[in-house]
């Protein structure tokens, strides 16, 4: 007989419900199969021979190192072969089909075939892939979006080259396709700026950081600093593209800047406000902000610059959010600017720098992304934007006929609290739990969305990675899913299967019955 997945997850009379389905039954992202029962299994020999065309010998690496394929080949035995076959539909659609003698992994393009391949591995035993048994039967997947991302802020704590090339293999086992580094910040500058210099040599140093929130919070001393060579971020780029993943860069422009006027503090306000000496030390949303001259549009443009040459990504980030006007309406030297520029008001000056910053990344060939912020002026044409601000800032760029990527803080913001206890470590925000992460529902027309962890309270690997996980799971399995939300009760029947993949890749998740932080 042949069975398919929704009869035999759990929900079936008669089966112990609180039994978690085995691995080729609890993918996550949830990949429908077809199982033939009657069929004999595919058993994972440690020689099985991986066939793979050229164009697909990365992945075949990839693959025999994620399945613990080593040593010698048996030529008889099993066999994997990957193979792409156009016919299959969008790029990213993809097949897994297992026989006793053969699994086979198809994709409508090299990037279909990768996804499958994460499929087999997540099909397999955790703890090891060897000796798997899988069924006979076919496994069938395709995203809903393009852009299925996460996010991560390196600025207010700075995290080295090999965590992000392990954050690159967690979001490739979980099909997320993009990762956005957030990589200046008030409180830090992360990359080189040919001209430059003192970016990272002031701007990437702080020697203390607050802790806590809220009002019991304090500042306390300690050196926090880092930043990444072009050539790390070249290798990184590299690394994500073997993983079918883009690696997105953001520059935060005209606010959020303390880091960079630290470093050139005649790019800010000098007229006005304390001198700039150093990073913030503190979290929240910083007064200082981009003068309006000559010489911020070119420090801007350089970054931007500095980007485009070392990120091939086809969207580069602007910033744009959380720029406060008063430091504009204040200064005199900037009131005197705006006169000159034709600019009536302080909330001008944003847009201003917006359009300048926007067509600057258009004529280097690239689109530009800008927080939902920008929206409240006049969005010139090329920009996609990231909207945070939930449904209201989603739907206004739908309105708009501007390009959007959801990110809804309510269901996405991986620095939130994830529950009302009281040991919960920094309660930041709302309390969002898995099932709120695991209601994320895109309104129809966005170009996809992403998971952000900003990591103000997150100073060290550990701390992300219990910030992360298992919520961006949840949220992975929904941006490759779409449409409604399906039952959470049975995406956390599979989740403790998923959680054995976590434990067993040295994943510090939160447990389900609560904080137990590093
Ligand atoms: C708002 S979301 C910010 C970040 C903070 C975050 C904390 C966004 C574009 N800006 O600078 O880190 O809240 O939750």
């Amino acid at each position: 007989p042949v069975v398919t997945d929704g009869d035999v997850t759990g929900a079936t009379p008669g089966r112990a419900l609180r039994m978690p389905p085995p691995p080729h039954r609890a993918t996550v992202p949830f990949i429908d199969a077809v199982i033939d029962a009657q069929a004999p299994p595919f058993v994972l020999g440690a020689g099985a021979p991986v066939d793979a065309p050229e164009a697909l010998a990365g992945t075949a690496t990839i693959l025999r190192e994620a399945l613990g394929l080593g040593g010698d080949v048996d030529p008889d035995a099993p066999r994997i072969v990957l193979r792409v076959d156009e016919e299959l539909g969008a790029e990213e659609s993809f097949r897994v089909d297992v026989t006793a003698d053969r699994v086979e992994l198809t994709g409508a393009a090299p990037v279909g075939v990768f996804r499958a391949a994460m499929t087999l591995r997540q099909m397999c035993a955790p703890e090891g892939a060897i000796a798997t048994r899988i069924p006979a039967g076919a496994w069938r997947g395709a995203p809903a979006y393009g852009w299925r991302g996460a996010m991560l802020d390196v600025a207010r704590h700075f995290r080295p080259a090999d965590d992000i090339r392990r954050l690159i293999d967690l979001l490739a086992a979980h099909h997320l396709n993009v990762l956005h580094l957030h990589l200046t910040d008030d409180q830090g500058w992360r990359f080189e700026v040919p001209g430059y210099p003192r970016l990272t040599d002031i701007g990437a140093r702080r020697d203390a950081t607050q802790v806590g929130h809220g009002p019991l919070a304090t500042v306390e001393a300690g050196v926090h600093e880092g930043h990444y060579t072009t050539a790390e971020l070249r290798g990184l780029v590299e690394y994500a593209a073997e993983r079918f993943i883009t690696l997105v860069p953001e520059v935060e422009l005209p606010g959020h800047v303390q880091a960079a006027l630290a470093a050139y503090p005649e790019l800010g306000n000098t007229d006005i406000g304390d001198p700039i000496t150093a990073p913030w030390e503190r979290f929240g949303v910083n007064p200082r902000v981009l003068a309006p001259t000559e010489d911020a549009l070119a420090f801007g443009r350089a970054a931007i610059d500095s980007l485009c040459d070392v990120f091939d990504s086809p969207w580069i980030g602007i910033g744009g959010d959380e720029v406060p006007v008063d430091e504009w309406a204040q200064s005199p030297a900037a009131v005197e600017r705006m006169r000159e520029l034709g600019l009536a008001a302080a909330h001008e000056v944003q847009p201003w720098f917006t359009r300048h910053f926007v067509d600057h990344v258009r004529s280097r060939g690239r689109t530009a992304l800008a927080w939902d912020e920008v929206l409240e002026g006049v969005v010139p044409d090329g920009v996609r934007i990231l909207a945070w601000r939930g449904p209201v800032a989603m739907a206004e760029a739908l309105r708009r006929g501007i390009p959007v990527i959801g990110c809804p803080d309510m269901n996405v913001y991986l620095d939130y609290r994830q529950s009302e206890a009281t040991d919960e470590p920094v309660p930041v925000g709302p309390p969002l739990t898995i099932e709120g992460a695991y209601a994320l529902r895109l309104p129809d027309g966005v170009a996809g969305g992403q998971a952000n962890t900003w990591t103000e309270h997150l100073p060290t690997r550990d701390r992300v990675d219990f910030a992360m996980f298992p919520r961006l799971s949840a949220i992975a399995e929904r941006l490759w899913a779409g449409g409604e939300p399906a039952d959470v009760e049975e995406f956390l029947r599979r989740l403790p299967t998923h959680l054995r993949r976590l434990e067993a890749a040295g994943v510090q998740y939160r447990q389900l019955s609560g904080p137990t932080p590093a």
